[in-house]
């Protein structure tokens, strides 16, 4: 009786041994697997997809032209540095590189693709801030709304495990949610990659002028 008591404690105890020698051998593993979270090496990859402004009109409700439509030139910046900032972010507009245009549509497809890594630095999330306006050749350019495309996803394991999300509509600063409302539509994907692939350096424009109708900060 005794001795099956002394047994009995043995088992108990080589398990508590193994389950904790486990522990910590899961434990190692994943710590490695993940990496200092200040240390992340994230790609953002976010997709355009359409503007649609049927109305033709620009961020003052007035028609981007009296004869034809809108003439719209597109910029846009993946802020993965200050998401949560006001607009328009870490990058001032007249940096912001033109990502398309088109001329005389008002609501045309725009089908763009636009990256950003963000390295060696903890990753939360990301917004695509976008400006659009109206190119006249003879005046100064119209305004036609500026939006926030947030991306909020956590970042998958790798490229090929990263999900587009569906997808949404950003959100215009200029009349939201009404029936003229000039919309964008957009989706993005959030994944790590390899510390030699990481590159968070800026497509950066040379400085311009753009849209004299309302002020760039506003
Ligand atoms: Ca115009
Ligand atoms: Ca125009």
């Amino acid at each position: 009786m005794r001795y099956l008591g002394v047994i009995t404690l043995c088992l108990v105890l080589s398990t508590a041994f193994a389950e904790r020698l486990y522990g910590a051998a899961t434990r190692g593993r994943g710590t490695a697997h993940l990496g200092d979270p200040n240390d992340q090496y994230i790609r953002v990859e976010a997709e355009l997809i359409k503007l649609t402004n049927d109305g033709g009109v620009t961020a003052n409700n007035a028609y981007c032209d009296t004869f034809g439509a809108c003439d719209p030139r597109v910029f846009a910046h993946l802020d993965t540095d200050r998401p949560n900032a006001e607009w328009p972010g870490a990058v001032a507009v007249e940096y912001w590189p033109q990502v398309f245009e088109a001329d005389n549509v008002n609501s045309p497809l725009i089908n763009k693709k636009i990256k950003r890594d963000s390295c060696a630095k903890p990753y939360k999330d990301a917004v695509l801030r976008v400006y659009a306006e109206d190119y006249d050749p003879a005046s100064h350019n119209d305004q036609i709304n500026q939006w926030q495309c947030p991306i909020t996803r956590k970042a998958a394991e790798s490229e090929i495990e990263a999900q587009w999300s569906p997808v949404a509509e950003c959100v215009p600063k200029f009349h939201p949610g009404k029936m003229n409302s000039v919309t964008l539509t957009y989706r993005y994907r959030v994944f790590r990659i390899n510390k030699s692939q990481c590159d968070a350096s800026l497509i950066a424009s040379t400085p311009r002028t753009v849209g004299a109708t309302t002020p760039r900060s506003g």
